[in-house]
């Protein structure tokens, strides 16, 4: 039979040292039967195996509906600011989901592991931006570093203000001065963050520049004037620049300019590092704009978080007074003692995070996120506002708890979960975090130790709510200072 050969192959291995060989019609069905088994056992593992790929293997995340030209837009209707959309959705289309802002391809993140291999893991392959129409407008088509593409120039901007940023840091009396221009500058900040990347329609259409469009149109007002302010500086520091001093950021630049522009031979001539004017000035922009612009807005949510829960400023007050005393100044070298001021710092982060969706990421090559495919070219949203109120990985998430970042005897700062992530990661991590960190703690430990702060009476309390835009600011509120007893300080009201 012409099965008996394979048949006899298989006895003849299975029978220890052939000693016994079977013969005859046993053998034949003993043969049959094995076949028949290893058959069997190979099917499984072929259905096992595509099972496997089908429920493991590349796939696209759940898609919104979507309908031609317009996209999600119609499930995207909504009176929730974009996050808490954002997250909602999860309910229906799973933590990583799919939609269609228009013709484009977006990918939102809600869970930290997902948002981890995205910033992190592979952080390069999804280290590009989207051009829009409001941030090219802000930034001279991406000549900046927070909305420019990743490029060799972007690589070699970043490192020069990452060391300009150590350098002017800690210790550096510019922290300490108040630049007279800074009341204008908050006045064209506030243009820019009301109109500003915040997927208006604009930036989906961008035929719709069009027609007339207020919101632009403010835009491109407030532009100007900041342009013409840093043009000034600018100027002010090319007739004054030496390269034995450095003063500051733009000083920085401007070395790194000129010693690229010197450099005729190696590889980081001017031209391959794309160092021109519109550079150096997009990217002071930036570092203006976001220290103004954050800074502030998180004073704001801890003003109106403390407002909320005066024990919490009662625990700050106690502290400051046993550790630091009334008689000076709160330092940077007291942050170490001062644990439960630091981890109301973190819990501020946490449950009003600054840039709620952080800025959108581009994947720059075919890739994945966990088991879905990701195209070149799609956006990818980390939903911050999702990792830090997700409720496995936070106990009572809306609640407003500074404790969360104590260990148990409160001695010391935690991160009690990995879903924490207020200044991003990877690649694109704010580069302002430390300095930001060291603001934060300056102004609040020097309010609390001669203010305390509650709601005028007749006044309802602060909302919660915030207004969504590029990053997500309290609404205006009054609040009154209370000169704290044993404090000189007059009594103000300040809104
Ligand atoms: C604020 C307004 C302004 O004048 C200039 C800028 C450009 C940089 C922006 C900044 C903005 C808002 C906060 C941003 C920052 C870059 C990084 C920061 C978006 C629009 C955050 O990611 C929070």
């Amino acid at each position: 039979m012409w099965l008996s050969r394979p048949a006899q192959l298989l006895c003849d291995a299975w029978s220890p040292l052939n000693q016994t060989p079977l013969s005859g019609p046993l053998s034949t069905h003993m043969a049959w039967f094995l076949c028949l088994c290893a058959f069997l056992a190979l099917a499984l593992l072929a259905v096992h195996l595509k099972l496997r790929l089908s429920m493991h293997g590349p796939q696209e995340p759940p898609h919104l509906p979507t309908l031609p030209l317009i996209g999600s837009l119609m499930s995207l209707r909504s009176p929730q600011p974009p996050h808490v959309l954002f997250k909602g959705l999860q309910g229906k289309y799973g933590q990583t989901y799919s939609l269609k802002m228009g013709s484009q391809s977006v990918i939102v993140v809600n869970q930290h592991r997902h948002a981890r291999e995205v910033l992190l893991k592979k952080g390069k392959t999804f280290a590009g931006r989207p051009r829009t129409v409001t941030t090219d407008v802000l930034t001279r088509d991406g000549k900046d570093i927070a909305f420019g593409d990743y490029s060799a120039t972007w690589r070699f901007h970043r490192k020069i203000v990452h060391g300009a940023l150590c350098m002017f840091g800690e210790g550096s009396a510019s922290i300490e001065k108040i630049n007279p221009e800074f009341e204008a500058m908050l006045d064209y900040s506030q243009g820019i963050v009301d109109t500003v990347a915040k997927d208006s329609l604009v930036d989906i259409f961008p035929w719709l520049q069009m027609f007339p469009n207020a919101d632009l149109c403010l835009l491109k007002q407030c532009v100007s004037i900041r342009d013409k302010l840093l043009q000034k500086k600018y100027d002010e520091h090319k007739a004054n620049y030496s390269d034995h001093v450095q003063r500051d950021l733009l000083d920085a630049l401007l070395r790194a300019k000129r010693s690229a522009e010197n450099n005729n031979t190696a590889e980081v001539s001017a031209e391959s590092v794309g160092l021109s004017e519109d550079h150096l000035l997009m990217t002071v922009g930036d570092i203006f704009g976001a220290g103004v612009e954050t800074t502030t807005t998180v004073l704001k949510w801890a003003v109106t978080y403390l407002i909320h829960h005066p024990q919490v400023q009662r625990r700050i007050q106690e502290e400051l007074d046993s550790k630091v005393g009334r008689g000076r100044s709160p330092q940077l070298s007291d942050r170490g003692s001062l644990p439960y001021l630091e981890a109301t710092i973190r819990e501020v982060l946490r449950i009003r995070p600054v840039a709620p969706l952080l800025i959108p990421h581009v994947a720059l090559s075919d890739t994945s996120i966990g088991d879905f495919t990701v195209r070149k070219g799609t956006r990818v949203i980390i939903n911050l506002w999702s990792l830090h109120h997700d409720e496995k990985e936070w106990k009572n998430p809306e609640l407003f708890d500074p404790g969360r970042f104590l260990n148990n005897e409160g001695t010391s700062l935690i991160i009690p979960s990995s879903s924490y992530l207020p200044f991003g990661a990877g690649v694109r991590v704010c580069l302002g975090e430390a300095l930001a960190k060291m603001e934060l703690f300056l102004f609040l430990s020097w309010i609390l130790q001669h203010f305390t702060l509650s709601v005028p009476s007749g006044h309802s309390l602060p909302s919660l709510e915030g207004k969504f835009g590029v990053v997500l600011q309290p609404a205006k509120f009054k609040v009154n200072a209370t000169p704290r007893a044993g404090s000189e300080t007059n009594k103000c009201q300040a809104c």
